[in-house]
C-alpha cells in the first residue's frame, strides 16, 4: 500500500495520475500547504524539505521495512521502477522519459 502526502496542486496531481493509470492502490493523506501543515514535525519526517507529495511504500520491493520518498521527481521514478510501468528499458526511451 501506498500512503501518499497530497495537496492538490500540480506537483501533487503527478503522483496521483501515476497512482491511478498504473492502478496501484493508495491512501490519500491531505497536507494542507495553506495551514503550514507542511511544517509538522511527523510530515517533516517524511519529506524534511517541507514540501508535498511524498509517499511511504509499506510494501517496498525488497520486503522490508518501508520506504518513504519526497520529491515528485524521486517519487516517479521510485513507482515507475517498483510497477515496471511508463519508463522504458532502453537508453533512449528512458532518457527521452526521465
Ligand atoms: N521540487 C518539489 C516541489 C514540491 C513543491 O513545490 N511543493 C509545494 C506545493 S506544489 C509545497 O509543498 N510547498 C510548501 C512549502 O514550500 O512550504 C517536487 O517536485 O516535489
Amino acid at each position: 500500500m501506498i500512503d501518499l502526502h497530497y495537496w492538490p496542486t500540480p506537483n501533487g496531481h503527478k503522483v496521483t495520475l501515476f497512482l491511478e493509470e498504473a492502478g496501484v492502490a493508495y491512501r490519500l493523506h491531505p497536507v494542507d500547504i495553506g495551514k503550514g501543515a507542511q511544517f509538522e514535525p511527523a510530515f517533516l519526517a517524511i519529506s524534511p524539505n517541507n514540501k508535498m507529495p511524498a509517499i511511504i511504500d509499506s510494501e517496498p520491493a525488497d520486503g522490508g521495512a518501508p520506504v518513504s520518498v519526497f520529491e515528485s521527481g524521486a517519487i516517479l521514478l521510485y513507482l515507475a521502477e517498483k510497477t515496471g510501468r511508463f519508463l522504458p528499458a532502453d537508453l533512449r526511451g528512458r532518457v527521452a522519459t526521465l
